[in-house]
């Protein structure tokens, strides 16, 4: 079958990779980001968990083609849309990304397609958003054309979990949705996990990860509490796992950032309380902790540093500013914030990420530094904000004159009296 792929980011492309060595499909991929066109034109990778090689095996069976043009969508069997879904500035969703996928994509849609949904959003925005559109082409869904949503679980960073061995939810507009759904995702993923509707669809994957940020929240909120009682959260944490059953880890940390933790739930959020007048407060209370983590990291930097230097007047080395390790994404990171935090207290601030060599802050574009032992000796304070498994912990340890780990980076490290954990 053909397929286009609207949106090549880190949901895209390895669905592309899947169609086509496992699929065995022609795959048109559509993207408007000049900057992705020129990188796969060049064969280069722009994702951290994509190579270059990745992205020449793509091109290698003449069965991927990439573009930003949606005329293409006239030649294919299926239609998949994996665009951003991100948060407006006051935290509402923002559909533009959706919305302009299926207005571009409609005119050249037509009987016997099926057209499928993977961004994270509320329940309702596949037959809401997408459904009058397509049948203002004259297409009734359900009969001429299949409406699936089916959420992406892609995990950037880690290579544990092939993404075809993670389970594929979907769920269609109609039960006919429905079938043709599976028919497309049967041949690529290894178990496809059907459920009564669309927006059941949608809800899980909320659900996936509200529950994820709600409890990555508690544990921050049991991290400050826990250093008012002069107790070693990372030490409980790891107590308690080790009852083998009821107890999942979370880790406290800097605040959550990416694209899918904290936002997702606020999609979630903002859609019971705008059409249902329903107020999740676990969702609003997980995210006022988790706007508030900034400032308690910021404030925990000033009161380390005291009374030997003023926040004013001292030199920070930010490590990690990716918004979880081994990744180069740093999309509501919230070392962004602390950074710009840091440096309107009037600190001067550096920064070390391996996989990111700027960092583009609110008035200024900041440069990566480099990691070598003079800097760190330099500066008054270390500040691990990510934990990025390709660094010498232990270097950081040996030549910073303070550490402030907010990962417990440096746990394996025996004498560390310079070191202060969240
Ligand atoms: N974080 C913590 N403490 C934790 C776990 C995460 O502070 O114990 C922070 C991370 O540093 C990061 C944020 O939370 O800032 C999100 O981390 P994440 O590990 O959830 O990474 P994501 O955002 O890439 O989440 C993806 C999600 N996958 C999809 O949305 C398909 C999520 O559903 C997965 O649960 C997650 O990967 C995963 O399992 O690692």
């Amino acid at each position: 079958q053909k397929v286009a792929v609207i949106g090549l980011g880190y949901i895209g492309l390895p669905l592309v990779k899947l169609f086509i060595h496992k699929g065995d499909c022609m795959v048109y991929g559509i993207d408007i980001d000049k900057h992705k066109m020129n990188s796969l034109l060049h064969r280069k990778s722009y994702l951290s968990d994509f190579s270059d090689k990745d992205i020449q095996a793509l091109f290698a069976k003449e069965s991927f083609q990439v573009g930003s043009s949606f005329d293409v969508i006239t030649d294919v069997d299926v239609v998949i849309i994996c665009v951003p879904t991100p948060i407006d500035r006051s935290q509402n969703p923002d559909l533009t990304y959706i919305r302009e996928a299926i207005r571009s994509s409609a005119p050249y849609l037509h009987t016997g397609q099926v057209i499928i949904l993977e961004s994270s959003t509320y329940p309702g925005t596949t037959e809401e958003e997408l459904l009058p559109v397509i049948e203002s082409q004259g297409l009734k869904v359900g009969k001429d054309v299949a409406l699936v949503y089916s959420p992406e679980r892609v995990d950037p960073g880690q290579q544990t979990w092939a993404i075809e061995k993670i389970p594929k939810v979907l769920g269609g507009v109609t039960p006919f949705c429905t079938q043709a759904g599976m028919k497309v995702y049967e041949t690529i993923f290894d178990k496809v996990v059907a459920v009564s509707s669309a927006r059941a669809a949608e809800m899980t994957k909320l659900l996936e990860n509200s529950q994820r940020f709600i409890n990555i929240s508690f544990m921050n909120e049991i991290a400050m509490v826990c250093k008012e009682m002069k107790i070693d959260v990372w030490e409980i944490i790891q107590a308690a796992g080790t009852k083998p059953f009821g107890f999942t880890p979370y880790y406290p940390g800097p605040g959550i950032g990416g694209h899918c933790i904290p936002v997702d739930p606020l999609y979630l959020h903002w859609k019971a309380k705008q059409q249902h007048q329903f107020e999740i407060n676990f969702i609003s209370l997980a995210n006022k902790i988790n706007e508030q983590m900034p400032s308690y990291i910021v404030h925990l930097v000033e009161e380390s540093l005291q009374p030997m230097k003023r926040i004013h007047e001292s030199r920070i080395f930010v490590i990690g500013a990716a918004f979880k390790k081994n990744v180069n994404d740093y999309r509501e990171s919230k070392a962004v914030t602390i950074i710009e935090r840091l440096k309107t207290l009037g600190a001067v601030v550096y920064f070390y990420d391996p996989y990111i060599e700027e960092l583009k802050l609110s008035s200024e574009l900041l440069k990566r530094s480099i990691l070598t032992k003079e800097h760190l000796q330099l500066c008054d304070c270390t500040l691990i904000l990510t934990d990025h498994s390709c660094i010498s912990y232990d270097d950081i340890v040996q030549y910073s004159p303070l550490v402030i780990d907010t990962r417990n980076a440096t746990s394996h490290i025996e004498n560390k009296g310079n070191v202060i954990l969240l």
